[in-house]
């Protein structure tokens, strides 16, 4: 049927009126069911062997423009609406984002669905439906408060199916529910996430924030995305959520099997498995288990099918994000497991008695769960050229040595399609015309776009373009923050979670800096608009403390008549995928900033790039192969590299306090932390914890890049003047991009480690 007359007849048949006389909210509901009807003509992707993706996070975001897009829908519907007196802006804002991730991780996992779809590929992505994402921030008295945020309406995109499964726990056997997502691909066809769920979940359970009885686990086990606290009931909690996912996924996979007629001993000819990071590693020895209980096979039959089916992807060299669980742990929430986990474990320790560094189950009786992977998979890889090379050379390097055939790298990337096709409608329209479509789907013809890096009308065009983005965004914010930005200031903007490594804390030191000379009398050439957004994890006490200096910071400034013509800080609040599609296409610099070694790979650099942005970052994670694709002369690199990074924590001799005493500039920065006027607003308590945090320990090593960072950050506001300039360099980072769409990330997973077709 004619989109129009669908429309048209679906809003009368669901609230009785014609679409100019619906309500934003109503309308919301017939696009989403046009929407729907408009999946049911595709196809799934189908083939011998399939990907079965596992993650413990799919941070989607809203679904309806995405959908709308790569069902090639979104110009019309967006016509009709306006023929109509309508805006799908609006109507977008009515759809509840569901924040199924922490950050990067669950992110990309989402632009690889987006991705494997698109590619026709046959996969699905099997996670967890919790019924609270990631939770909401808001801030009061400049700390930042946790509010559950609740995503799933009646009307969703969530469809229950009549798959369900039973779990067995220590102490207690689970039903699952299985609910599925369609996953539209870029004109292409679908594929399904798979988020189960347990019948029993009561949500009433969450009174307070978003605290709630954590033993309670009937109740309680898809409630919440995994909290990182690290109680025992909080730990104890997230083993039930992974055994619950991996279970679940495992007994999908032999059914799967069995409906195709396939011989289970042929499992890895037809079904390859992804691990995400170490959270779904217990599916390792819940197949061998299904395998060798209820399919008679021999145990060495069973390990061997199973590792030459599971992939590994480490998102991170940070020790304390790497899960070892105490046996104890395993013991009682899933005794099961526990043999098959200790037979994998001896075989290990048995074949490597001289090497304890790669047994499973170290003397503290801790099960190390990237190592059941790196044993037992068939791959390992990271994310990013330099973290992987970190990892063969330094973290795993005892595992390289033993398997260097399993070790690979597959550097991230991004949907150009959310990242781009949707966030940046004039930027896309305007690569249309420039250099043709065939980029969309084939993301390395941006490349094409170098053509015109001396043409005057299409520079002007990008720079235009951005100028809207950043009068668009400066609405959103004075409408969500009630803060008044100038569009005409520099944007910089350092998006991402709080986290010390990410060093947020260098980025207030810089502004403090900033401040201070504009006393002083010495004022930027042009404003400076300096933009935050970050949630910390709740537990992270200094991640806090990072947070309500920003929100200190921003009250000073913005309310210093002599200041804020000149200066402005932002923080805003509860910065999601949402708040991502409005802020990336309005950044002028993008802050990359982490502790060289440190950044696995990062993707808001990649999101940035693509949009225009100028990366002002460290050699760290994809900033260096952003370095390598634009070249010196379009990125602004600081800092030591990482080499000097992992020698200063061998050698343990790096000590702040020598930085802060050597130089004027930072010792005047880090004092402020703790002045009269920043004691004036903030709370003694926060204040002085992250100010002694950064004399005595600062183990990201904030001061010892503070000083290069402030020169080239000056370095880039100024040359911003030139925009003869800037407006290449804006050029040259969208044609670059192509690298780091997700299709070529997966396409490379396909050929390396997959093998689907
Ligand atoms: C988790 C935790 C949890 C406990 C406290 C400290 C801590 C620190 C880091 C993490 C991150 C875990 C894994 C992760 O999200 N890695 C991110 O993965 C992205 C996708 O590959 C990548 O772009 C980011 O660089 C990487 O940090």
């Amino acid at each position: 049927m004619e989109v129009k007359t669908h429309f048209d007849k679906l809003a009368r048949k669901l609230y009785g009126r014609p679409i100019n006389q619906c309500t934003t909210q109503e309308l919301y509901h017939v696009v989403l069911q046009l929407t729907k009807d408009a999946m049911t003509e595709k196809k799934y992707n189908e083939g011998e062997k399939k990907i079965y993706y596992i993650s413990a996070e799919f941070l989607i975001g809203k679904l309806l423009s995405n959908n709308l897009i790569n069902l090639g829908l979104y110009d019309e519907v967006e016509n009709i609406l306006k023929e109509n007196g309508k805006s799908l802006t609006e109507i977008e804002n009515e759809e509840p984002e569901p924040s199924l991730g922490n950050g990067g991780l669950g992110r990309l996992a989402a632009c690889f669905m987006d991705s494997i779809a698109t590619l026709g590929l046959p996969g699905c992505g099997i996670g967890l439906n919790y019924h609270y994402g990631l939770f909401h921030q808001v801030f009061k008295d400049y700390l930042q408060n946790a509010e559950k945020d609740k995503w799933i309406e009646k009307d969703s995109w969530l469809k229950k199916t009549d798959v369900t499964f039973d779990v067995k726990f220590g102490d207690r056997t689970l039903k699952s529910v299985m609910y599925d997502i369609d996953v539209t691909g870029y004109d292409s066809g679908m594929n399904k996430l798979h988020l189960f769920d347990v019948e029993t979940l009561d949500e009433s359970l969450v009174k307070e924030g978003i605290t709630f009885d954590k033993t309670a686990i009937d109740k309680n086990l898809t409630l919440f995305l995994y909290p990182d606290d690290s109680d025992e009931n909080g730990n104890l909690l997230r083993i039930y959520q992974e055994y619950f996912m991996v279970s679940n996924g495992a007994q999908l996979i032999i059914k799967d099997m069995k409906e195709q007629g396939y011989d289970l001993h042929e499992m890895h000819k037809h079904v390859a498995i992804q691990i995400n990071d170490t959270h779904p590693t217990m599916v390792i020895p819940e197949l061998i288990r299904i395998l060798t209980q209820e399919e008679e096979f021999t145990m060495d039959d069973a390990i061997e099918v199973v590792s030459k089916t599971c992939a590994y992807t480490n998102h991170t060299i940070l020790a304390e994000a790497l899960e070892t669980w105490p046996l104890a742990y395993l013991e009682k929430v899933v005794p099961v497991l526990v043999p098959i986990i200790k037979e994998l474990a001896n075989r290990i320790k048995k074949a490597h008695k001289d090497n304890e560094k790669v047994w499973i189950i170290d003397d503290d009786k801790r099960v190390h769960m990237a190592f059941i992977d790196i044993h037992y998979g068939y791959s390992v890889n990271g994310v990013a050229a330099i973290h992987t090379e970190i990892l063969k050379n330094t973290e795993l390097h005892d595992f390289y040595v033993l398997y260097p055939e399993k070790f690979n790298n597959k550097t991230n990337g991004i949907t150009f399609r959310r990242w781009l096709l949707e966030c940046n409608r004039p930027l896309a329209k305007l690569l249309d015309e420039t250099i043709g479509t065939s980029y969309r789907k084939n993301a390395d013809d941006l490349e094409k776009l170098l053509e015109y890096v001396n043409d005057e009308e299409v520079l002007g065009k990008i720079r235009a373009i951005k100028d809207q983005k950043k009068v668009e965004l400066v609405k959103v914010i004075k409408d969500r923050e009630g803060i008044e930005l100038d569009p005409n200031s520099i944007f910089d903007v350092q998006v991402k979670r709080l986290h010390e490594y990410k060093r947020q804390q260098m980025n207030a030191l810089y502004i403090i800096h900033k401040y201070l000379e504009i006393k002083a009398g010495k004022k930027p050439k042009r404003p400076i608009t300096c933009i935050f957004g970050a949630k910390a994890a709740p537990a992270y006490v200094i991640a806090r403390d990072i947070i309500h200096l920003l929100l200190v910071l921003q009250h000073i400034v913005n309310n210093d008549p002599e200041v804020s013509p000149y200066l402005k800080v932002v923080m805003v609040t509860n910065y999601n995928v949402d708040y991502a599609e409005k802020l990336i296409p309005a950044c002028d610099v993008s802050e990359q900033i982490s502790l060289a070694s440190k950044e696995a790979s990062g993707t808001s650099n990649m999101k940035f790039m693509l949009n225009g942005a100028v990366t002002l970052g460290t050699d760290d994670g994809a900033n260096v192969e952003i370095h390598e694709l634009v070249g010196d002369d379009n990125i602004y690199i600081f800092g030591v590299d990482s080499d000097t990074v992992i020698n200063h924590y061998k050698k343990a001799d790096y000590v702040s306090k020598d930085y802060y005493k050597k130089s004027a500039v930072i010792k005047e920065a880090v004092d402020f932390i703790v002045s009269k006027e920043a004691l004036a607003v903030g709370h003694k308590e926060n204040l002085e914890r992250l100010y002694k945090e950064l004399l005595n320990k600062d183990w990201f090593m904030t001061l010892l890049d503070l000083e290069d960072y402030i020169e080239k950050k000056d370095k880039i506001f100024e040359d911003f003047e030139n925009q003869d300039k800037w407006k290449k360099m804006m050029l040259v980072n969208i044609a670059k991009a192509g690298f780091f769409s997700s299709d070529r990330t997966i396409a490379d997973y396909n050929k390396d480690i997959w093998k689907l077709k």
